[in-house]
């Protein structure tokens, strides 16, 4: 059986991109295979935070978790800083990983554009993924499109690791994409994500939903009511395709073209169908709220469950590497 391991960070609300991107295959992914789930925290400190909301958040995104179906009767869900050994595996692997292959990565090069000053952080950030993935030995990572690149260094970074210290020790991760492989944002361009504040919550509620869209960026083209628009080129068309039926997705596409529809017509239809989506979600969140003692004691039996394969994987990686204690010959 394969093992799964896949992160989020609790750098914001869980948003529809890293629900459809991701967390939407989590929740499939978990009754085939065994599968860890980890709110990776330690990756959330490499950007600029806010240190009071850090724990809220990492609670909330845990609440976002398991009220969008993660089931830890079939999964193991912790907070990665529970689990030091990603830490002390992070570092085994910088002195495996090039430089360079570090400096090339898409997503280091425009976090690092935001930032006055660049940190070692941000730049090991694949590193400390690495280690998250390879801890666990798992071989498949199910993510959304932004995360590919990290993947081919994750790999490079077993290969490299396995073949100074153990051939075939850590296995070469694939990524598993969903059909929502990125998600654009309401600005209409880039992909949504946390840090930009182009995101729909799923944990919204109905009035806050259609607040979000009604202004969102659609076919540039289409500027009066009457002119008819292009499907194709308007992201909430995009979004349609996942809130609604083949049959309820046609009919956005023929009255968008027609004219018969003006955008924020499309957009009541689009805030309803997201709603009805994510009720069932808000509910449950509603519930995991009123008990946050419940929340915690989840997470600290995942990461219970997690420290046990984890301190396994490390006692061996020691061992390969002659660090192993009681190991000197001289
Ligand atoms: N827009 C997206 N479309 C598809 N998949 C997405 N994911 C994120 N955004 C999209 C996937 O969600 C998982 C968790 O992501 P993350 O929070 O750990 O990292 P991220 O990709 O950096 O997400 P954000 O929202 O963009 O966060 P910030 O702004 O804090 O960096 C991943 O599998 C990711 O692929």
């Amino acid at each position: 059986m394969s093992r799964i391991f896949s992160g989020i960070q609790p750098s914001g609300e869980l948003h529809i991109g890293n629900y459809l991107g991701a967390v939407e295959n989590w929740v499939r992914l978990q009754r085939q295979h065994e599968c860890l789930i980890c709110i990776v925290d330690y990756h959330a400190i490499t950007q600029d935070y806010d240190v009071s909301a850090l724990q809220r958040r990492t609670h909330e995104m845990a609440i976002g978790l398991l009220a969008s179906g993660i089931d830890t009767d079939d999964c193991i869900l912790f907070t990665q800083s529970h689990v030091p050994e990603h830490t002390e595996l992070a570092w085994v692997f910088m002195s495996v990983t090039p430089l360079g292959d570090l400096e090339r990565m898409t997503q280091f090069k425009d976090k690092s554009k935001k930032q006055e000053s660049i940190r070692a952080g941000l730049m090991n950030y694949p590193v400390l993924q690495a280690a998250d993935v390879l801890l666990y030995k798992a071989d498949r990572v199910p993510v959304g499109e932004d995360q590919v690149q990290h993947l081919e260094l994750m790999r490079e970074i077993a290969r490299k690791w396995n073949a100074r210290y153990c051939d075939g020790y850590f296995p070469e991760p694939k990524a598993q994409l969903t059909r929502a492989r990125r998600i654009i944002g309401l600005d209409g361009s880039a992909k949504m994500s946390k840090s930009l504040g182009n995101t729909i919550g799923i944990l919204e509620e109905p009035e806050s939903i259609w607040k979000l869209l009604r202004p969102a960026v659609t076919d540039p083209a289409r500027i009066r009511r009457s002119d008819p628009g292009d499907p194709d080129k308007c992201n909430i068309y995009s979004l349609h395709k996942y809130f609604g039926s083949e049959d309820q997705t046609a009919e956005v596409a023929s009255n968008c073209r027609s004219a018969g529809w003006g955008c924020i017509d499309c957009k009541k239809v689009l805030s309803e169908a997201i709603s009805v989506h994510f009720r069932p979600v808000r509910e449950r969140a509603a519930d995991l709220r009123a008990n946050p003692a419940r929340v915690r004691e989840i997470l600290g039996a995942g990461a219970a469950k997690a420290r046990s394969i984890a301190g396994e994987t490390i006692r061996e990686v020691r061992e390969h590497m002659g660090l192993r204690e009681g190991s000197a010959s001289w």
